[in-house]
């Protein structure tokens, strides 16, 4: 049987650079031969992904735990898809995923595990790169923009949640999600950045034969 190929996810604060890296990423792929597929979530394209953007611009108001089962919907959508990406030797690029789900809904007050809850069993990154800047750096660089969460409160929250996940991610009773957890430095270069993501991804391209694991099942 021929290897499938990994899924990555990137993760990060807004103004981490998390968009251009992913770009970058895919034409490093696809210049070392390599099928990359950059999926995006929120996905706006969808219904449940329109419904999404109207929310984040404020032109509509949704209670908090209907938002927060709205953005687990939309990767739900996208679950078979990335199944068999991966299975055809596709690599999957992420552009956020469950821990934006949770980093963002607990931040909010939700609590943790029920943010968590309706994620278990998507299908689990081999390897997340979390694009570490603090939410000071990330304004120096232009500030944030005009959506709904781009606050320099929330992005603090959100980052010591995303350091709470990189250290459960990492340590021990994770079961079958077998995902490592890797946090880089966003505050360098562009360039050095893009370094330090690709000394993580090169090894993995050849594919695995170990089968799509489940987030936190
Ligand atoms: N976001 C993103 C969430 O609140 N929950 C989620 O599950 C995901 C995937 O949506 F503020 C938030 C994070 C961000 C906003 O994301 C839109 P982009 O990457 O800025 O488009
Ligand atoms: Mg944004």
């Amino acid at each position: 049987m021929s290897p499938r190929a990994p899924f990555i996810v990137i993760e990060g604060l807004d103004r981490s650079g998390k968009s251009t890296q992913c770009t970058t990423l895919i034409n490093r792929l696809e210049a070392a031969g390599i099928p990359a597929k950059l999926l995006k979530f929120p996905d706006r394209t969808t219904t449940i992904g329109q419904m999404i953007d109207a929310y984040l611009k404020s032109q509509s108001e949704l209670d908090d735990h209907l938002i927060h089962l709205l953005f687990s919907a939309n990767r739900w959508e996208l679950a078979s898809t990335i199944e068999r990406l991966l299975r055809e030797g596709t690599v999957v690029v992420c552009d956020r995923y469950a821990f934006s789900g949770i980093a963002f809904s607990a931040s909010k007050g939700l609590p943790f595990e029920w943010c968590r809850a309706p994620d278990v069993s998507l299908p689990a990154p081999d390897l997340t790169l979390f694009l570490d800047i603090s939410p000071e750096a990330a304004m120096a660089r232009g500030g944030y923009g005009e959506e709904r969460y781009e606050k320099r409160e929330m992005q603090e929250s959100v980052r010591r949640i995303f350091v709470r996940l990189a250290e459960e991610m990492n340590g021990e009773g994770m079961g079958d999600s077998r995902s490592a957890w890797i946090t880089v430095d966003a505050s360098q270069t562009m360039d050095d950045v893009s370094e330090a993501m690709w000394a993580h991804v090169q090894p993995m391209i050849g594919g695995t034969h170990r089968p799509i694991g489940r987030l936190w099942a």
